[in-house]
């Protein structure tokens, strides 16, 4: 058996505050769809896919945002277009704002079998932002005030799916794709697969220095790429795209090999499928050379890593 999956990112255009549940469900039945047809067995879907990145609103109260969180499993609307992938014979991985029963709110991914069972959750753990209100803003990001940390950790499942055979697979979520952390927690248990949704936009936060958008894809591209390389993996990065509300988002897609080469990517700023043939043998190549974790880590000398949060400068200065 060759070790193929074949993997869709569907990135997803903008989604404008007075859409309708309805038509963000047709619009991912249609690509679900459409990856199908062209023999995808997993889709994976943008960071909160099925509303506006609503995170860049200020609400008084977090019920006021509720709106905006689902609160029940499927999340509302989304029977057909689930029906359908269990009828195309697909695994769906969506994203989107949770509420628990016990009032807990995160940023959480979904894994859901080719059969429609629910099969894995993420809740992403690095939040970036702020929580209050910042008048100097031009945008706010306020994900800190909106979610809690995920508590789920970065957790790895091994699947077997026909024809491909056994694999690992982990998710991150948005920022957290920027953290080599998140993914050597991953690459530690072997994953083969990384799921990452997220929605970026192309606007400048950092009001001290001006990015340009194409250094900002650039980042973006050079994180997932680092983390697969580094980890022996696959990573399928897939973006809300396009102008929300005034807002733009840099969309770029991407999927890259353990390599770190990038082997498909969007060119639209709608929505649009990327697809490859994943061929998994290639994450043994370099696990068993250069990132043969057993033979060359030395955790001993990584305390830092875990022990401290923040950067600390050396405290001594010697004359240079
Ligand atoms: N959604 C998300 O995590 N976006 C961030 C932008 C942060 S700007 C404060 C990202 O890392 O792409």
């Amino acid at each position: 058996m060759t070790p193929v999956i074949t993997i869709a990112g569907a990135q997803m255009g903008a989604t404008q505050k007075n859409d309708t549940r309805e038509s963000v469900a047709q619009r991912m039945q249609h690509l679900i769809e459409q990856a199908a047809k062209r023999g995808a067995q997993l889709i994976v879907f943008p960071e909160l896919c099925l509303t506006p990145f609503f995170p860049r609103w200020y609400y008084e109260t977090l019920e006021e945002a509720d709106q905006w969180f689902e609160d029940q499993w499927p999340p509302r609307g989304l029977e057909n277009a689930l029906q359908k992938a269990k009828d195309l014979n697909i695994m769906v991985q969506i994203s989107y704002a949770e509420k628990t029963l016990d009032n807990h709110r995160y940023n959480t991914a979904s894994l859901i079998s080719s059969a429609g069972e629910h099969l894995m959750k993420y809740r992403k753990i690095h939040l970036p932002g702020h929580a209050d209100y910042i008048p100097e803003r031009p945008l706010q990001h306020l994900e800190k005030r909106y979610f809690e940390v995920g508590n789920l950790g970065f957790p790895v499942e091994r699947f077997y799916l026909e024809n491909v055979g056994e694999f690992n697979l982990g998710m991150l979520l948005c920022n957290d794709r920027r953290w080599p952390e998140a993914w050597r927690v991953l690459g530690l248990q072997e994953v083969d697969i990384v799921l990452i949704g997220y929605n970026t936009p192309v606007a400048n936060l950092d009001v001290t220095h001006h990015q340009p958008p194409h250094l900002k894809v650039m980042q973006s591209n050079l994180s997932v790429q680092a983390g697969c390389y580094q980890n022996n993996c696959f990573g399928v990065s897939v973006a809300k795209a396009g102008v929300e509300d005034g807002h733009a988002m840099f969309g770029s897609s991407i999927i890259v090999n353990p390599f770190g080469e990038i082997i498909a990517r969007s060119s639209t700023w709608h929505d649009e499928l990327i697809i490859a043939d994943c061929d998994l043998s290639l994450c043994q190549v370099n696990r068993a050379s250069t990132f043969n974790f057993e033979a060359h880590r030395r955790p001993e000398h990584y305390q830092r890593i875990v022990e401290q949060t923040g950067s600390i400068r050396p405290k001594k200065v010697v004359q240079a």
